[in-house]
């Protein structure tokens, strides 16, 4: 181990815990002598398919030491299983099939062919897979798999031009190919830097562009495994899974329609409370009831808005879960209420690990259930976390999960109104190897019984399911908020995530954009970044910076570790309040359109934050733009990661794009420098897109194109629950000096506002008829009741 690192791990968890680390590594590598991994794996091609079995959706390949099943869940979907190994438990996949396909097959000289309406699949004798267009089109080709005691291996060929992307949180650029990945969930020890892997949440998954065309595929196997996505051979990405049944599903189709798909199979990330997508304040820790009011009073006399306080770990008593400590949060409930009278919401942190106390009544409790994960010989497996030595339930035990989230009731009834799963990976302190549990820990894996092998990589999915279940029928009318580091394929249907103790510096900075992107295009949208960095002392121009780039992300959240100097948003005096305050309003204002996206992802699954390749995937000279993103369809962001920086290059793709500041028009593709004063990071808008904002009531910024269509959507209800809810649709169009705008709309909540004004950039009114009404308006806005057609006449003006 680093000696830099180890003394840095010292000073946070001292001296004892320390010894014990060394104890526990020992306890470690004893409990994992009884496994023995060959090394170097012996790898033996399969023996050739010798037949096929016709399926009404697929086809089943048998050969004398492996099989091959494949089936169509959708024309465009195909499921591969190659056996023998394991099958998954399905954890990840929520449908067994997607929709009803007919297939034709067909022999081939050297196999079979297998065919939908949307793909064609060439199977060789020998185990090759060309995946193809009905037209002959190759858009993915494996050679056979090989297997290796109970690991398997296939190699996948790379085109020259290939991009690859995904693989859930990767501090990789944006563009994953070149590099080599291993999908074993991680705490990486407090901080990371660019580079870093494994993280805490990896998701066997990958999105693929290349010049004939686009496909995701996702492993459904939660094994270590490792994927060399041409590191080792250019031409080709080689996934390896040290066990299980090596199954994937490959979905044809643009990234747009991928993930539609993909979350269709794994689960959408269902619709928030409204107020998370606000703004969150935290920190390592608020100590006391009495910070918690001194930092909220902080934000009323800096006149900030806030919308949900954290209370990480030292709100317990010695660190035991669900608990409180009473001298320094003497009154829970009556703080969170006074929270609450303000609009703040309180989010209260868990970690799974269960402090070995008799005095505790989880750990009792849970001895006493049997809920704890446990070593071949049966004795509970006893790790190291922050309350010492901890016992984890077993959380693929659906008794496990089902008692663990009983526990979520007091908390419910205090009025917590969201909780943060830490150290879910799972992590246990240790002074060398693998921070986490011996790989011969037992787990139930819903009595079909297996070890930590198989069940790493799924422990933080299944303690937010857990979570979820629980808080679902606890509070029936409210939507839950799961805020959790650890995850895996389909973690997105519990919870949001924030992506770990980056360190404080403007390469992490730079590099969190393609966290973020990364894990968007993995299907999950809900994720941001401390502000700031977690590790360390940002400058006031790095913080300002992060600041406003996380204004743009779908989780924004201000936190920091332990030891570092404060980081509420008047920490560092003027002028960064002042510029903090205006993102923070912006945000606000941006309310009403982060809340449309979220409505989209839940119907979709689309990212709230998207790469520029969004827009258009066949285009190259997108794929690789990693210092900007999209947030939805109608906003580029391209936040400012140079320390020193006051304007900078941004490339705008094809079409027309608004400076949101400024109004001023440009059109791509091409570069532009724009202006990035210390108060501003560049935002541009696309022509043709109706923006809601809250300024003042509604209003809808409409984006005038020179010429043609464009839309917007507003999603309103009642910010939580699950009642009604309404759905504007808007639909520009403009000829010359005229343009109509339609307004339909659905749901069957009251349209809430009584007017709202239309705001128009580019274009000077003149004349403006309401539903055959003529109204007063000039330049640029007008305000109007709710309509259905309007009539504007005006002219370009800028
Ligand atoms: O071992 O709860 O990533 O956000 O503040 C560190 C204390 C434990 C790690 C989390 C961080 C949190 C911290 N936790």
């Amino acid at each position: 181990m680093d000696p830099r690192k180890l003394l840095l791990a010292l000073c946070f968890v001292g001296l004892r815990t320390a010894l014990r680390a060394v104890w526990s590594a020992w306890e470690r590598d004893r409990a994992e002598r009884s496994i023995r991994i060959p090394h170097p794996v012996p790898w033996q091609p399969i023996r050739p398919l010798e037949r096929m079995d016709l399926l009404p959706d697929g086809a089943r390949f048998i050969g004398l030491d492996a099989e091959l099943e494949i089936r169509f869940l959708a024309p465009d979907v195909l499921r591969l299983t190659w056996t023998p190994g394991l099958l998954p438990m399905p954890y990840a996949v929520v449908r067994e099939t997607l929709e009803e396909t007919p297939i034709a097959w067909a022999p081939q000289p050297d196999g079979w062919m297998l065919e939908s309406s949307a793909v064609r699949i060439a199977v060789s004798a020998h185990g090759r897979l060309r995946f193809q267009t009905p037209a002959g089109c190759v858009w993915r080709e494996e050679d056979p798999p090989e297997r290796g005691a109970e690991a398997w291996r296939h190699r996948i060929r790379l085109r020259p031009e290939e991009r690859l992307y995904g693989l859930g949180e990767r501090a990789a650029p944006l563009n994953r190919r070149g590099r080599v990945y291993r999908m074993w969930n991680r705490d990486p020890g407090g901080s990371y830097s660019p580079d870093a892997d494994p993280l805490y949440l990896s998701i066997p998954l990958w999105l693929s562009l290349h010049s004939d065309g686009a496909y995701l595929v996702f492993y459904e196997n939660p094994f270590d495994a490792i994927f060399d996505l041409g590191a080792t051979d250019p031409d080709a990405a080689w996934v390896t899974f040290t066990g299980g049944a090596l199954r994937y599903y490959v979905f044809y189709g643009p990234p747009a329609r991928a993930l539609n798909r993909y979350t269709e199979l794994t689960g959408r990330p269902p619709l928030p409370p409204r107020w998370a997508l606000g703004f969150h304040q935290s920190r390592w820790s608020y100590m006391s009831a009495e910070e918690v009011r001194a930092v909220v009073r902080g934000f009323r006399e800096h006149n900030l808005p806030l919308h949900a306080i954290h209370l990480d770990i030292d709100y317990m008593d010695g660190y035991r879960v669900f608990t409180v400590d009473r001298r320094r949060f003497p009154d829970l409930p009556e703080l969170i209420r006074e929270l609450e009278g303000q609009g703040i919401r309180t989010v209260v942190i868990l970690d799974p690990g269960v402090k070995i106390d008799p005095d505790h009544p989880v750990y009792r409790e849970g001895w006493m259930q049997g809920a704890f994960c446990r070593l071949p010989d049966g004795r509970i497996y006893r790790g190291l976390v922050w309350p010492g030595w901890c016992a984890f339930p077993d959380f693929t035990d659906p008794q496990v999960r089902r008692w663990w989230g009983s526990h979520y009731r007091s908390f419910v009834e205090m009025g917590v109104a969201g909780f943060w799963h830490d150290m879910n990976e799972p992590t246990t302190f240790t002074a060398w190897g693998e921070p986490t549990f011996p790989r011969t820990v037992r787990h139930a894996l819903e009595g079909r019984g297996g070890d930590h092998r198989e069940a790493h990589n799924l422990y933080g999915l299944l303690m937010n399911q857990a979570a979820w279940e629980a808080l679902r029928e606890l509070r029936p009318d409210r939507r839950p908020f799961l805020l959790t580091r650890s995850g895996w394929a389909g973690v997105q249907r519990y919870a949001w995530n924030w992506t770990g103790d980056t360190e404080s510096t403007w390469a992490m900075l730079r590099r969190t954009l393609s966290v973020v992107l990364g894990l968007g295009l993995s299907g999950i949208p809900y994720t941001g970044p401390d502000i700031g960095g977690f590790s360390g002392a940002p400058s006031a121009e790095l913080f300002i910076r992060w600041f406003q780039a996380a204004a743009f992300m779908p989780f924004f959240r201000n936190h920091a570790a332990k030891e570092t100097p404060r980081r509420e948003p008047w920490a560092f005096g003027e002028p960064a309040l002042s510029i903090i305050r205006e993102f923070l309003r912006l945000r606000v204002r941006l309310l009403p359109y982060l809340y449309t996206l979220a409505w989209e992802t839940a119907q979709t699954g689309a990212p709230l934050v998207r790469p520029l390749f969004w827009l258009d995937e066949k285009d190259p000279s997108l794929w690789e733009i990693e210092d900007a993103f999209l947030l939805g369809p109608a906003l580029l962001v391209a936040p400012v990661v140079e320390e020193g920086a006051r304007s900078r290059t941004v490339f705008l793709p094809a079409g027309e794009w608004y400076d949101f500041w400024s109004d001023q028009r440009f059109t791509g593709p091409g570069t532009v420098e724009a202006s990035a004063p210390l108060e501003r990071i560049p935002v541009f808008v696309r022509a043709g897109s109706i923006l809601p904002m809250a300024d003042d009531g509604l209003t809808l910024h409409v984006y005038v194109p020179s010429a043609g269509g464009g839309e917007g959507f507003l999603y309103h209800d009642e910010g939580d629950g699950f009642g009604p809810y309404r759905m504007a649709r808007f639909r520009m169009e403009r000829e010359g000096h005229h343009v109509r705008l339609h307004w339909v709309d659905e749901g069957e909540l009251p349209w809430p506002w009584e007017a709202l004004t239309l705001r128009f950039h580019g274009f000077s009114v003149l004349r403006a008829v309401v539903d055959g009404r003529e109204i007063p308006a000039q330049g640029d806005r007008f305000t109007a009741r709710p309509f259905q057609e309007v009539q504007i006449d005006g002219e370009t003006s800028v």
